[in-house]
């Protein structure tokens, strides 16, 4: 290890024991990184000293920053950290807002100044908020002026929470004003934690995720290069927040890593999404799955001859999806599979490969296997507990659950997969939610893109229900489109289309219409609500 740049050392003394650790691979010679390492610098810094300081870098609704900007900006937020709020490296920095520029602008601040940068969701409350700032000892928070309030209610019962600025017309763009731009990046050592990320978990307690600079650099050589392949032209537009690593990385990380640009907007619902791509020409959209199927039914309305690659992870993406968006544009969606454990995306296919269905094959620098509950490997077409190795991993902050999630030096993701004939993975369901009914495995997602692909379904979700003669039955959730009506017919007619489409024992014996579906902030099904009732 090399000497940590962190004064203060609460995140590498949280570090889960090295026994606990999963493997990493670095076999790729883009992954030889050096032992300093700052990410803040690798991705700005040294792109405005290589001459690239006028390009565009982040667009908002009423500012475009270039790259030497963007740096500025940065650079005084870090001199107001340190020079007037006491930041010392390994400080953990809070950060709330919705994405924007100047969100952007904080997050480098802190990482250029060695802090640890922990993004929260803007919808957060006052106790979640708690929860955060006690686990991540944070010390400091950067606050958009419209989210404040429950900040401020959060703060009496954060005693380590010593310092909180707000921006957008708040204190800290005053401060900041008054500031040099200049700013020399603290010499963080590569392992040194640069972020904590809450997971956007459906259920209990949130877990932080630690990652390094070296991390964020990582993920930024894997799937962006090999799969995504943008250029410097590219302007990537999208709607994960930037807490959400998702959004992170394929909103901030990788359009900066390509010297590209990035559209930051606050308010990104399928119907904002469509006239902001149109605004903006951009040419890379980054969503959800459920934002391109809510967005393929307005798309005519605009002009999306711009846009050129489309990225979908968060959820598996069902095959009627897929087909609904390339019908409607013409392109074929990039699925992945992430998780905020392992940074980013390792499973995905290029839109040469991608297959209805299926979400691709490990991205190169990442391994994957299909273990059973033994943790041996299962040949191909068996169903089993995904397992993924890399540059990256997991390291929860301070959790008994990091066992869980690493077992024998393997990620386990809590997904069930199969690999198939062609060495596709394709997605089952959370191991959690598999449906176990009359003695047969049925997984939600399969019945639910079943559904799917009838014209009357906007949007459905499946899941088990408890039933005193086959243990569990299959109930679907649905939401209609408008002018269909649901009622008996509809129910006996949507469980006729499944069972047309797929195997019969697999139908929605219970059918329920409902206006719409609960869901995360980072746009996943809520399926243990489903089950609820
Ligand atoms: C599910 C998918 C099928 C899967 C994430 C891209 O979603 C992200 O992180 P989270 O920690 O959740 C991880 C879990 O979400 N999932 C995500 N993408 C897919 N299932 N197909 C997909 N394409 O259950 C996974 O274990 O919230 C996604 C990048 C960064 C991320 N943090």
């Amino acid at each position: 290890m090399t000497p940590s740049a962190h004064v203060d050392t609460f995140a590498r003394d949280h570090l889960p024991a090295a026994a606990d650790l999963p493997e990493l691979l670095f076999e790729l010679p883009e992954l030889q990184f050096p032992p300093r390492l700052n990410a803040a610098t690798e991705l700005l810094g040294k792109r405005v000293a290589a001459g690239d300081g006028d390009r565009p870098c982040v667009i908002g609704e009423s500012v475009r920053w270039t790259y030497a900007e963007l740096l500025a900006q940065a650079g005084r937020i870090a001199r107001v950290l340190v020079e007037d709020l006491g930041l010392v490296p390994g400080n953990r920095v809070l950060l709330r807002g919705a994405n924007s520029p100047a969100l952007a602008a904080c997050w480098f601040g802190v990482v250029r100044a060695g802090g640890v940068a922990v993004g929260t969701m803007p919808l957060l409350r006052a106790r979640e908020l708690r929860t955060i700032v006690d686990k991540a000892q944070v010390t400091h928070a950067l606050c958009d002026s419209r989210l404040l309030d429950e900040l401020d209610a959060a703060a009496p019962d954060c005693p380590t929470l010593q310092h909180r600025l707000s921006f957008h017309g708040g204190e800290l763009e005053a401060r900041a004003a008054a500031k040099p731009a200049h700013f020399d990046d603290v010499d963080t050592a590569a392992d040194d934690v640069a972020l904590i990320a809450f997971t956007s978990g459906t259920t209990g307690v949130p877990k932080g995720t630690m990652h390094f600079h070296r991390d964020l650099m990582a993920a930024c050589a894997c799937w962006p290069p090999h799969v995504l392949r943008p250029t410097r032209d590219d302007v990537f537009i999208g709607s994960p927040p930037l807490a959400f690593t998702f959004g992170l990385g394929g909103l901030l990380l990788f359009p900066l890593a390509a010297g590209a640009s990035t559209v930051l907007i606050e308010k990104a619902t399928p119907d904002a999404l469509l006239p902001a791509i149109e605004r903006h020409r951009a040419t890379v959209c980054v969503t959800a799955p459920t934002s391109y199927r809510a967005m393929a039914q307005q798309v005519g309305a605009h002009d999306l001859r711009s846009l050129r690659k489309c990225v979908s992870a968060g959820e598996a993406l069902p095959a009627a999806t897929r087909q609904l968006w390339k019908d409607a544009t013409g392109i074929e969606i990039i699925d992945g599979i992430g998780s905020t454990e392992m940074l980013h995306i390792f499973i995905s296919a290029d839109e040469a490969h991608a297959r209805g269905g299926a979400t691709g094959v490990p991205v190169p620098g990442y391994r994957a296997a299909i273990l059973d509950d033994d943790g041996r490997e299962l040949p191909p077409g068996q169903v089993g507990r995904l397992a993924v190795k890399g540059p990256t991993g997991c390291k929860y902050l301070a959790d008994e659950r990091q066992r869980q999630y690493v077992q024998h030096g393997w990620n386990l993701t809590g997904d069930a997969y199969l690999v198939d004939a062609d060495g596709q993975y394709v997605f089952q369901a959370r191991t959690d939610d598999m449906i176990i009914s009359g003695g047969y495995n049925i997984a939600g997602p399969e019945v639910e893109g079943a559904l799917l692909a009838h014209p009357a379904v906007a949007e459905c979700g499946v899941v088990g229900v408890p039933d005193p003669e086959r243990g569990q039955i299959v109930k679907a959730f649905v939401v209609l489109r408008p002018g269909h009506e649901g009622d008996e017919a509809m129910a006996r007619e949507l469980q006729d289309f499944v069972k047309r489409t797929i195997a019969p024992y697999k139908y929605p014996r219970a059918v329920a219409f409902r206006a719409s579906l609960p869901r995360t902030e980072t746009g996943k099904l809520q399926r243990f609500r489903l089950r609820e009732g």
